[in-house]
């Protein structure tokens, strides 16, 4: 076979290759096998020597022609394969954004988180400020400044855990406004503050206790303040939180930093006041601390209680949702399960 022949046999098959290459892979191994240092084409040029003068550049010609025709049709099919390619990787990895997305489960705010802000936008609303103290605290602003000296036997009720002989989680917030008092300067204005957050006790935990929970307190003082402020005010808070119809009754107690010092009852907004099983047959349901600030209290913060004075009232988030929900175990509000805190979605979640 002349070497021209050789040439044509050898483009032949070569192109019949290339159609019938299948993929990117198999292309150049083509390319390699008939263009590449080992493949026929460079093998013919090679035996060009043995040519006579005449011929080789005949030859020389044509098979260069050979090779840029393979070459270009490689190049050809090579663009069809990484074409055919993409749209198989496309293909494949195509996303249906008209499938539905994942679910995410959408919270709300925690039941009594909820409670504590509907009383506080209650306050904000008659001019209060909203204060949040430390959990930790001192035995000095949590006891001393509360008019419970180290052998107070009411210490006995608010036993805590301690940090250290003088460090302490706070037994209840009032700490949060023995800061406040002694800081407030009266040229200003009345003071008008509640303090809400957690609280600690070293209760044995039952349907009722926890040995965490909350609290809202309320502080006013100013001149002039009496009972009637008091009354008033938590006539209003007692309105705002269980109906317009609400009622509310005092009754003689006793606290160390308030005197005279009184439980306050609402009247009851399940059955109005005729006794039902919420109010527990009576009309009426405890609901609230409060009293007029000790005078010992208003001293110990640098107030004169020859000038000003102050009535403060201290009630628990955890009660009011387990009163208003019907929720007759405190403990499901620090449980986190989701079949329980699920059921009290906000109005505004977050
Ligand atoms: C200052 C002075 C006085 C806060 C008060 C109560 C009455 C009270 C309880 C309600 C439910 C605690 O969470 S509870 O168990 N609180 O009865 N709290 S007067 O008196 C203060 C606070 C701060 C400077």
């Amino acid at each position: 076979m002349s070497l021209k022949d050789k040439l044509e046999t050898l483009q032949q098959t070569a192109l019949e290759q290339i159609a019938a290459a299948e993929n990117l892979k198999v292309l150049d191994q083509i390319r390699v096998e008939t263009l590449g240092k080992k493949g026929p084409i460079t093998e013919v040029l090679r035996g060009m020597k043995d040519l006579s003068p005449e011929e080789r550049p005949q030859v020389g010609a044509f098979a260069n022609e050979i090779r840029d025709k393979i070459s270009q049709g490689i190049e050809e099919k090579k663009v069809v394969l990484e074409e055919a390619a993409l749209e198989a990787t496309l293909e494949e990895e195509a996303i249906d954004v008209t499938l539905p997305g994942k679910q995410v489960p959408q919270g709300t705010r925690h039941v009594l988180t909820q409670i504590m802000e509907e009383i506080e936008d209650i306050f904000v609303g008659m001019g209060y400020q909203v204060v949040e103290g430390n959990e930790v605290e001192s035995d000095h602003y949590n006891f001393e400044r509360m008019n419970l000296p180290k052998d107070h036997p009411a210490r006995d009720m608010q036993d805590t855990f301690y940090i250290s002989e003088e460090t302490l989680i706070r037994t209840h917030t009032s700490p949060v406004q023995a800061r406040v008092m002694e800081k407030h300067d009266f040229a200003k204005g009345a003071l008008r503050m509640i303090s809400p957050g957690k609280v600690f006790r070293r209760d044995t935990d039952d349907a009722t206790h926890s040995h965490q929970f909350h609290q809202i307190e309320g502080l006013v003082v100013d001149k002039n303040i009496t009972m009637a402020d008091l009354k008033g005010t938590l006539e209003v808070l007692m309105q705002k939180m269980f109906g317009a119809d609400r009622k509310i009754r005092l009754r003689p107690s006793y606290f160390p930093f308030t005197e005279p010092s009184v439980e306050v009852d609402v009247s009851c907004f399940k059955c109005g006041g005729t006794g039902c099983n919420v109010c527990k047959h009576t009309g009426w349901i405890e609901i609230l601390g409060a009293g007029m600030v000790h005078p010992a209290v208003l001293e110990m913060s640098g107030i004169d209680p020859e000038v000003y004075s102050g009535f403060a009232f201290g009630l628990g988030p955890d009660r009011v949702a387990m009163l208003r929900y019907g929720v007759n175990d405190i403990r499901n509000f620090y449980q986190n399960d989701l079949r329980f805190l699920s059921q009290f979605k906000g109005e505004s979640q977050c």
